[in-house]
């Protein structure tokens, strides 16, 4: 065995020359492996004992891509061209010995190899585009030669990867190994290296381009399909034309064009964007001081405490994962409903064709219902998802104390109570955490985990791998009024409605939001949420147009009207009854009106948030900037080539911000816009929000 770097192993075996690749944790192609790769290809190809080259790598997974961390620095030879080049060109068989995941540079070493062989649960994909790239290294060019063009479009605009089995049946994979990989590849190669003769090179070979060329609708077609999903996206539609170079150029002239196309998406803000929240949301889950003794909590059984929209949706996750949930209403009626929602959408998805009838039964199976909280007893965690009242909370924890058995934890879905309270009354703050889903909780990726003043390490370590199998991202947070998300946006929130106030229309501070690339408005998302949230029938404010919009029964989409009308399709159209509520509030309270542009309202709403997020770092609230953006991304639909709000503030410069901040707060007087000490001292550092 001779290592030809740290990260690649040359050995011959049975006359076949084994390149053993070793970068955990997932094999990326850092410059090791590229320089390993290319100077084991070249010394196989001189060496008289190998008649054939096999790759394979140790570890939980074949090559998944290349070395994303690499990207902001200074490119280091071999270029993964030239690594590709050499293959290409081998005269001897290469073989690709694949098992977990073969993604991006991966596969498309893959697909420079003449076979390739895998195990039945490998999976192979180009996720580029989630990184605001395309695959560049050939793989649009080489990919539409194996599978199709149909199958390329859909694999390189979703990035979603395909099983081995459907690469077998798409001539992807040339044989797939039930035993040893590493054996029966060795095998498979060393009776290629004995056939002699010429091996299969993917580029040459363009009969599955043929039907795309009869049908270039193909490309129109994908492009309708994704417009809405993909607004604002740059890279899907980047992918989509190197497809169409691999169909309408020659292979080399597709490669320079897949090449131009990618080094401008690389050099690009969506990319750095998105390479950055990949990082991000890998980082969110470290929790920086938890001592690395700390035990995590075993969690078989969970009890919820409220059976309706949240309750139930959090319920839905622990059934998708396995653990079984008994949901505690308080009469039977309630009960009901919650548990017939739930099977209603369970079906729904097996109807969408996403989940078996079987699977609907196993999972409709471990959710139980009961009216008694004393059958709680036995569950390792109890969430509490009733509605946003603290007394109503301290009395469910005070009866939780004394049901629950030592040990167990006990969590509140607040939104924005304080948690410190809660845990106040039970005689074990040590095991009361938050665990802040968002609505629909089955459907929303982010969970806010929220640490008390007492919360234990061991608590806090459960809660965030708890997150992991739920398939949730979670962010760690401290306690304050609306934690992380929500104390963000209601300082968006209170600058969108004093826009309105001041005279922009309100569909049109909605619009810029849009554009910005938010899924909706300001105004658009109060009236999804309900506008009676928190709203207190007895002490409505008439000056607060939210408030005078409920006592019209406006409360939003549910109701068919909030700040905007809504037809059967829930299609929403300015409402005059709103325009004029604001103009009349406006001039109750003497707010000089006037046109505002569309510039002055993104940076009056986005301005707020990045403050509050530096306010928020400041007293600790949130362990790194970078949680927030994640939070942005996953909570609220801030579009995630923009990368979140810390991002954001950083990609526009921490001096521009502040300077903007100083100026808002010089012509409204207002305190609102004062700027965070952190962000002052940042600027006066030079530094970034890190
Ligand atoms: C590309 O290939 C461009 C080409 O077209 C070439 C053009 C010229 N690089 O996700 P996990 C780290 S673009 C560096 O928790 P899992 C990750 O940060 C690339 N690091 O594990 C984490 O580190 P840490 C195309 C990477 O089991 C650790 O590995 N490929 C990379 O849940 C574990 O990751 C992709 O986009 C990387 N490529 O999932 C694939 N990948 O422990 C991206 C991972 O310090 N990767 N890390 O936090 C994935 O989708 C998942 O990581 C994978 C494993 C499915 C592989």
């Amino acid at each position: 065995m001779v290592a030809l770097t740290t990260m690649v192993d040359y050995n011959v075996e049975q006359g076949v020359a084994v390149l053993t690749l070793n970068n955990p944790p997932v094999n990326a192609l850092s410059q090791g492996v590229r320089q390993g790769l290319k100077e084991g290809v070249e010394k196989a190809l001189a060496d008289d004992s190998a008649s054939a080259i096999l790759i394979y790598c140790e570890g939980r997974t074949f090559i998944a891509g290349a070395d994303i961390s690499e990207f902001s620095s200074k490119p280091m030879g071999p270029d993964f061209h030239a690594v590709l080049s050499t293959m290409d060109a081998s005269a001897k068989p290469i073989v690709a010995a694949i098992h977990g995941t073969a993604l991006g540079g991966g596969l498309e070493t893959a697909l420079c190899c003449n076979y390739r062989v895998a195990v039945p649960s490998a999976k192979f994909g180009l996720p580029e585009v989630n990184l605001g790239l395309l695959p560049g290294a050939g793989g649009t060019q080489r990919l539409p030669r194996v599978v199709g063009v149909e199958k390329t479009l859909a694999m390189v605009t979703t990035g979603v990867p395909i099983g081995a089995a459907e690469a077998f049946e798409l001539g992807l994979v040339d044989q797939l190994v039930e035993g040893d990989l590493r054996t029966e590849a060795l095998a498979f190669a060393v009776a290629k290296g004995a056939q002699g003769g010429s091996h299969p090179r993917v580029r040459d070979n363009d009969a599955k381009l043929q039907s795309a060329k009869e049908n270039p609708e193909i490309f129109a077609a994908t492009r309708k399909m994704l417009a809405r999903k993909t607004r604002g996206f740059l890279a899907p539609e980047y992918n989509i034309r190197c497809i169409e170079a691999a169909v309408n150029q020659p292979f080399d002239e597709g490669m320079k064009t897949e090449a131009k196309l990618f080094g401008e998406l690389m050099t690009g803000p969506q990319s750095q964007a998105q390479q950055y929240f990949f990082f991000s949301e890998r980082q969110a889950a470290k929790v920086p001081g938890l001592d690395k003794a700390t035990e995590e909590l075993p969690i078989t059984k969970v009890g919820v405490i409220g059976g309706g929209l949240m309750g139930g949706g959090i319920s839905m996750n622990f059934a998708n994962a396995g653990i079984p949930v008994t949901i505690v209403e308080t009469n039977q009626p309630a009960l009901d409903r919650g548990l017939g929602t739930i099977r209603k959408n369970y079906e729904n998805t097996a109807r969408k064709g996403r989940l078996t009838a079987e699977a609907v039964e196993q999972r409709c199976g471990l959710v139980t219902g009961t009216l008694d909280m004393a059958d709680l007893a036995d569950c390792d965690l109890i969430i509490e998802a009733v509605f946003e009242n603290m007394a109503v909370k301290k009395e469910i924890f005070t009866r939780l104390d004394g049901i629950a058995k030592p040990g167990a934890i006990l969590a509140s879905n607040t939104s924005a109570l304080d948690l410190n309270e809660i845990a106040s009354v039970t005689s074990r703050p040590e095991s009361v955490i938050g665990l802040h889903f968002f609505s629909p909780a089955n459907v929303m990726k982010l969970l806010e985990v929220v640490r008390g003043e007492k919360t234990s390490d061991a608590v806090i370590k459960t809660g965030m791998a708890l997150a992991k199998r739920i398939k949730k991202v979670a962010i760690l947070v401290g306690v304050c009024p609306g934690f992380v998300g929500n104390r963000i946006l209601f300082a968006r929130q209170f600058e969108a409605a004093r826009l309105a106030l001041e005279g922009a229309p309100y569909e049109q501070v909605d619009k810029v939001l849009f554009d910005f690339g938010f899924p909706m408005g300001a105004f658009q998302m109060g009236d999804l949420a309900g506008l009676d949230l928190g709203w207190d029938k007895d002490n409505s404010n008439p000056m607060d147009v939210k408030d005078r919009l409920c006592d019209l029964g406006r409360y939003g989409q549910k109701t068919g009207a909030g700040f905007y009308d809504y037809d059967d399709k829930r299609m929403a159209t300015p409402s005059a009854i709103t325009t004029d509520m604001f103009a009349e509030v406006a001039g109750s309270l003497g707010v000089e009106r006037g046109e505002i542009s569309d510039e002055e309202i993104l940076d009056r709403c986005i301005l707020p948030m990045i403050n509050e997020g530096a306010k928020i770092l400041e007293e600790g609230i949130a362990v790194r900037a970078s949680d927030i953006d994640v939070c942005y991304v996953y909570g609220y639909g801030w579009p995630v080539y923009r990368g979140g709000p810390m991002h954001y503030a950083n990609s526009m410069g921490l001096d521009k911000v502040l300077e903007k901040l100083r100026h808002y707060q010089t012509v409204s007087g207002d305190d609102f816009w004062a700027p965070s000490a952190l962000l002052v001292s940042l600027v006066e550092k030079g530094e970034r929000f890190k």
